[in-house]
C-alpha cells in the first residue's frame, strides 16, 4: 500500500552517541542493540476515528527513535501496518451506513496526511492486512500442523472452524536451548494469567468463548459469516485472520527475525504483542522482537483518549482550525513518550508561545552556541528519548539568543535550525 511523503532530513556534523531504550519485558531502560541495520515494526491505526493525538502521540515518539538512528548513520527499515479489516471496522461502518473499504481508505488517506503535516518519517512498507491475507493463511496452516493450532469445537462437539493459538502448545514448543531461545505466556507484558484475563476481554479476545482449550488462546482464523467479508482460506477455509497473526506475519516477511524494535502504545503490550511474539516464535523458532517499547496512553479530562469511549482530539480538526501542526508536535514533545498524559488547550498554547519564541530566536543564534546545543539534544534524546529535556535545552538556548548582546551568527542559526528539524521534527 502507498505510504505518506518523508520531509527531507538535514544531516548533522557529528553522531548521536549509543541509544538507551526503555524495554518493556525487563521494566528499565537498557541500551539498545547497535548492529546495523536497524529495524522497527511500529503497530499502526485501524482506520476509523483516525488521527487522534494518542495516536498521533505514539508514531511522533518512534518517529524520535528512527531520527536518532538516523543521526547515528544507521540504515533503518520501517515497517507499519494498517489493520484495514476487523471487527470494530465493521461496526462502525455498520453504525454509520458507510462501505467498511470505503471508510478504511478514507481514514487512510486521512492519516498519511496528518503524519505528514507532523513531518513522521514515512516507513518504508506500509501494508495492509488485507493484503496480507494471502500470506497468513500459509502461516496459520503451519501452526496447525505443528499442533499449536486447533479448530475449537461447537456445542454439538464438531469443530465450528474458527482456529485458536494454543498457549500451553506454543510455549511447551519453544522451550528448546538458548539464552532468549523460549516463549512464554507472560514474557512480553509481565502479568500473571489473573491479570491477563480482564485485558484481553477489554481489548479484542474472547476468554469466556467454549470449546477453546485455555481461556486466554487467542484467535487466528475466523471463518466465514453471513454478512461479513471472506477471503480464500486455503484448507482453512475461507474466513479472514486474527488480529495479532496479521502484524506477526507482516513484521516476519519484511524485517529479520527477530528485528530490533517491536512498538506500539501501551494498550497493545498484552495480548497484542504478547500474542505476536508467541505467534513469532511458533513459527520461525527465533524471537519476533530484540526489544518491545511502548508508549504512555493520552488521555482526555482523566479517560484515556479511545474510539470506543468517543472522548477524540483529532489531528485534521486542529489542522483545518489553524493550528500549525508544528505546535501540535511540540505540545505531543513536552510529554516524556513513556508517560500517561492529558490534552490540555493550555498545552496547546504553551507549544504555540514556545513555538514563535524559537522562531524569533533562530535568527539571532548567538556565535558557538550551535554545537553545545548540539550535543545536548543528542544526549536527551539517547537517554530513553527524553523529549522534554531537549525541549528545556533549545529553550534555554532561546532565552539566551533573545537576550541582547550576543553577536549573532548564521553558521550557529543554521546548525541549531538543522538539529531542531532533524532530531525533533520541527521546522522553524
Ligand atoms: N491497529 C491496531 C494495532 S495493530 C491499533 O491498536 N490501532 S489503533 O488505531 O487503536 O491505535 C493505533 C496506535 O495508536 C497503536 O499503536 C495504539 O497503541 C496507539 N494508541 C491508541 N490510543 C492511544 C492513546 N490514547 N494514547 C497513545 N497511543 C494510543
Ligand atoms: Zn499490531
Amino acid at each position: 500500500m502507498k505510504t505518506w511523503k518523508s520531509h527531507a532530513l538535514p544531516q548533522l556534523p557529528g553522531l548521536m552517541p549509543a541509544l538507551h531504550l526503555h524495554e518493556t519485558t525487563q521494566q528499565r531502560v537498557v541500551p539498545l542493540p547497535d548492529t546495523d541495520p536497524a529495524s522497527i515494526y511500529v503497530c499502526g491505526i485501524t482506520p476509523y476515528d483516525a488521527t487522534h493525538i494518542g495516536h498521533a502521540a505514539t508514531y511522533v515518539a518512534f518517529d524520535l527513535l528512527n531520527r536518532a538512528w538516523r543521526d547515528q548513520d544507521r540504515t533503518v527499515s520501517y515497517v507499519q501496518n494498517v489493520t484495514d479489516i476487523d471487527d470494530p471496522l465493521l461496526e462502525r461502518a455498520t453504525r454509520d451506513g458507510v462501505d467498511w473499504r470505503e471508510l478504511a481508505i478514507s481514514q487512510t488517506a486521512l492519516f498519511h496526511a496528518d503524519m505528514e503535516a507532523l513531518n513522521v518519517l514515512a516507513p518504508d512498507e506500509y501494508i495492509g492486512a488485507v493484503e496480507a491475507i494471502e500470506w497468513i493463511v500459509p502461516e496459520i496452516e503451519k501452526l496447525v500442523a505443528a499442533g499449536i493450532a486447533y479448530p475449537v469445537t461447537g456445542t454439538d462437539g464438531a469443530p465450528d472452524g474458527d482456529i485458536y493459538f494454543s498457549v500451553d502448545a506454543a510455549s511447551a514448543a519453544t522451550q528448546v536451548s538458548g539464552p532468549d531461545a523460549a516463549w512464554w505466556l507472560g514474557q512480553v507484558s509481565g502479568l500473571t494469567e489473573e491479570e491477563m484475563l480482564p485485558f484481553f476481554a477489554e481489548r479484542g479476545g474472547d476468554p469466556a468463548r467454549p470449546g477453546k482449550r485455555h481461556p486466554l488462546d487467542a484467535l487466528l482464523w475466523r471463518v466465514a459469516r453471513d454478512g461479513e467479508p471472506d477471503w480464500d482460506g486455503a484448507t482453512l477455509g475461507r474466513g479472514r485472520p486474527g488480529w495479532h497473526i496479521e502484524c506477526t506475519v507482516i513484521a516476519q516477511k519484511y524485517l529479520p527475525k527477530p528485528f530490533t524494535v517491536q512498538g506500539g502504545g501501551s494498550d497493545l503490550v498484552f495480548p497484542h504483542h504478547e500474542m505476536g511474539a508467541g505467534h513469532a516464535y511458533a513459527l520461525a523458532q527465533t524471537p519476533m522482537a530484540r526489544h518491545y517499547s511502548h508508549t504512555g496512553m493520552v488521555g482526555l479530562d482523566g479517560e484515556k483518549m479511545s474510539k470506543s469511549l468517543g472522548n477524540l482530539v483529532l489531528v485534521s480538526k486542529l489542522r483545518a482550525g489553524g493550528t500549525d501542526p508544528a505546535a501540535i508536535r511540540l505540545a505531543i514533545l513536552a510529554n516524556h513518550y513513556r508517560s500517561d498524559w492529558s490534552w490540555t488547550l493550555e498545552l496547546l498554547g504553551d507549544a504555540e508561545y514556545r513555538l514563535e519564541r524559537w522562531r524569533k530566536a533562530i535568527h539571532l543564534a548567538p556565535e558557538g552556541s550551535g554545537k553545545p546545543l548540539l550535543k545536548e539534544l543528542r544526549a536527551a534524546l539517547s537517554a530513553d528519548l527524553d523529549a522534554p529535556r531537549a525541549l528545556a535545552a533549545v529553550d534555554a538556548w532561546s532565552s539566551q539568543a533573545l537576550s541582547a548582546g550576543t553577536a549573532s551568527s548564521e553558521q550557529d542559526s543554521d546548525l541549531v535550525s538543522d538539529s531542531i528539524e532533524a532530531l525533533l521534527g520541527i521546522e522553524l
